[in-house]
């Protein structure tokens, strides 16, 4: 079934850059609905404008006090700016929503600044696949700036790493974080690296581990060492720093990887948009199907072409 297209006065609207049209078109694209294509489609011919930054790190960092100084900064120079915070409800974030909720309020009359928590996360533990519509969105509302915060736990952060343009990782000194993030391979999907609380005991070290860890990997004259700042996200000190390394990557990526980028993008959507429908088919077709192979009746291949060819 087809659900009717949305009023053009709400594509119109949305072109406009009316942030309410914007509000109703994400509520759209969140749920699915038809009626989201044509203005994803209108984003779409308008993207590529935007610095697209993912923030993500370790739960409790200073992810949302950062983005936040981020914000501040950026409005500062006149930019306008989106956030997306995606699974602000994780078990891990503890009472951190309502915290975040006071900080973004005071965004709340500044139309410069627009602001959206999703609480979606996706079937296999990363973004979930109503995320990258919404990003499309505000990509295309004609924002300098659209922010992607999310917690780093497991798959997300690679997601994060794979839908953005530049991606910030928020590490602290505490509990030998940097050397954990080298371990788990985080390392290397982080364009930016801020050591966050550098007001605590450490932050020097956590640097220098770091820095030295970088060395290690291989690399060659292009090869972009993730500059590694220092940051207290709670002071607003060390922001303008990250603005500016952020903006040299874009500088280093350039027209051609900044391309390769969106298109990584649009890749990631369309797949895991894929993913989704055949899980979602796949749950409805299997019936005794599981049963089956665990019994040694039919080999697991034999089972997932059945999946796929339609059971
Ligand atoms: N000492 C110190 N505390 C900080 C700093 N930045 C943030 N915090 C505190 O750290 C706590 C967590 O900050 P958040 O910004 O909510 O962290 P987060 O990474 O968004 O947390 P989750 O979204 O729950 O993963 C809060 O109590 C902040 O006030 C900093 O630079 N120094
Ligand atoms: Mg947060």
């Amino acid at each position: 079934m087809t659900a009717p297209g949305p009023p053009v006065p709400l594509l119109d609207r949305f072109r406009a850059g009316d942030p309410r049209a914007l509000a109703r078109a994400i509520t759209l694209a969140e749920s699915g609905m038809e009626g989201a294509r044509p203005l994803l489609r209108a984003a779409r011919e308008r993207a590529g404008r935007a610095v697209v930054l993912g923030v993500t790190g370790s739960p409790g960092s200073g992810k949302s006090t950062l983005t936040d100084g981020l914000i501040a900064h950026l409005r500062g120079e006149g930019r306008r700016v989106a956030v997306l915070a995606v699974d602000p409800s994780s078990p891990y974030s503890g009472g951190a929503i309502l915290g975040d909720r006071i900080r973004m309020l005071r965004w709340h009359a500044d139309e410069g600044v627009f602001v959206r928590s999703l609480a979606s996360r996706g079937a296999l533990g990363g973004l979930s696949p109503r995320t990258l519509p919404v990003l499309a969105l505000l990509e295309g509302a004609g924002f300098d700036w659209v922010i992607l915060e999310t917690v780093g736990v497991g798959q997300s952060e690679v997601d994060v790493a794979a839908v953005c343009d530049h991606t910030l990782l928020v590490l602290t000194p505490a509990g030998g974080d940097g050397v954990q993030a080298f371990k788990a391979g985080i390392m290397e999907i982080a364009d930016v690296l801020a050591v966050n609380k550098a007001d605590l005991p450490g932050a020097d070290r956590t640097v220098r581990e770091l820095r030295a860890a970088q060395g290690l990997g291989a690399h060659d004259a292009h090869t972009w060492f993730a500059p590694v700042l220092k940051t207290v996200a709670s002071q607003g000190e060390g922001l303008a720093e990250v603005v500016e390394a952020v903006l040299a990557h874009r500088a280093h990526l350039g027209e051609e990887g900044l391309g390769e980028r969106r298109e990584r993008r649009a890749e990631f959507e369309v797949r895991t948009l894929v993913q989704d429908r055949v899980l979602r088919r796949a749950r409805e077709l299997s019936g005794d199907l599981y049963a089956r192979v665990a019994r040694g009746e039919l080999d697991a291949d034999a089972a997932a072409d059945e999946l796929l060819s339609g059971g």
